[in-house]
């Protein structure tokens, strides 16, 4: 999977960060993954962070080869924020979603969302339609991804027969989710409530690509979490954003290597090439952006929620 939401390096880290009550009145600072930023609406007759209800925040901040860049792509969090919510209102039918409002305070108006805080259930809930990435290196293991058997021959990019279910773990700060068999969700969650995640996780990556077909853009796969509101099953978290699934071109998709990202590639282009400097395998923090370098890779994100939702960003 792409990288995401990973703890926030200064995340917990006494003195790292400003006090987020002073940046955002009201609210008061839960946690920081990545790139998006957690609240909790401080009810003004207690003092108190509410616990019935949580602000999402996306922040303009951008990862790559598991670094968050020292350089925002201004209106990122936006268009995320913006095309989760889009995408919710396609998958209503489907599932019940976490969202209260998107009236919130103006400092992050576009970029959050206020939430229903929801029992998160303990499973990182993936979806591949397309393999590559990790699912691609089990497949060439064992031939056959989360214990379900492919066909032989498979390729990096190929279209599989149909989109399957492959779990992993919430990781522990700092460390990559790691891929668990459906028998271990079926332990931690029971039989029921595993196969409805599970129905629904490959219902929302079929849907996607349905819609996203159409537009030019192909979903190779995703990741969502589920939270219980007593017991029904609520979409939370992001969904179908280009930072929990992989987005690819579809009039450049060609089985046989790695595919580019929609979103990211002039990132990872530039970052790999001998302008930057870097290198991958350095340890290094990457060096920041030039500027038309961000340039395009804002332009990629508008036009990700331009041709999926058919309205101008
Ligand atoms: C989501 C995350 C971050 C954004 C907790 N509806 C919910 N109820 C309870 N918990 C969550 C949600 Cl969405 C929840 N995350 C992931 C971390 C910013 C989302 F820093 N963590």
């Amino acid at each position: 999977m792409t990288a995401v939401d990973g703890p926030h390096p200064t995340a917990g880290r006494i003195g790292a960060m400003p006090d987020a009550t002073a940046v955002l009145p009201g609210y008061a600072h839960v946690y920081s993954g990545k790139v998006r930023d957690l609240y909790a609406p401080v009810d003004p007759a207690t003092g108190q962070p509410r616990t019935d209800q949580l602000l999402l925040v996306a922040s303009d901040r951008i990862s790559a080869y598991d670094f968050v860049l020292d350089t925002v792509i201004p209106d990122k969090g936006e268009v995320l924020t913006r095309l989760s919510l889009w995408w919710f209102a396609q998958l209503e039918d489907l599932v019940a979603n976490h969202v209260v409002t998107a009236d919130v305070p103006d400092a992050v108006r576009g970029r959050a969302v206020l939430v229903e805080r929801l029992d998160m259930l303990p499973v990182e809930c993936v979806a591949r339609a397309y393999l590559t990435g990790g699912g691609l290196g089990e497949y060439t293991a064992t031939g056959a991804v989360s214990g379900i058997p492919l066909p032989a021959g498979l390729v990096d990019g190929d279209l599989l027969p149909e989109p399957i279910f492959t779990p992993s773990t919430k990781a522990p700060m700092g460390e990559h989710d790691e891929p668990i068999p459906y028998s271990a969700v079926e332990a931690q969650l029971g039989g029921a409530l595993a196969a409805r995640v599970r129905d629904l996780t490959v219902a929302i990556l079929k849907r996607g690509n349905e819609i996203a077909a159409a537009r030019g853009i192909l979903l190779a796969d995703t990741k969502v979490e589920f939270g219980l509101r007593g017991d029904e099953v609520v979409l939370a978290d992001e969904v179908l954003t280009p930072d929990s699934s992989r987005f690819w071109p579809a009039d450049q998709w060609e089985p046989g290597h790695a595919q580019p990202s929609f979103d990211k590639q002039y990132v990872r282009d530039w970052l790999t090439s001998p302008a930057s400097g870097w290198s991958k395998s350095s340890g290094e923090a990457p060096p920041p952006l030039p500027d038309d370098v961000v340039v395009q890779t804002r332009a990629k994100y508008v036009e990700a929620y331009e041709r999926l939702t058919g309205e101008t960003f």
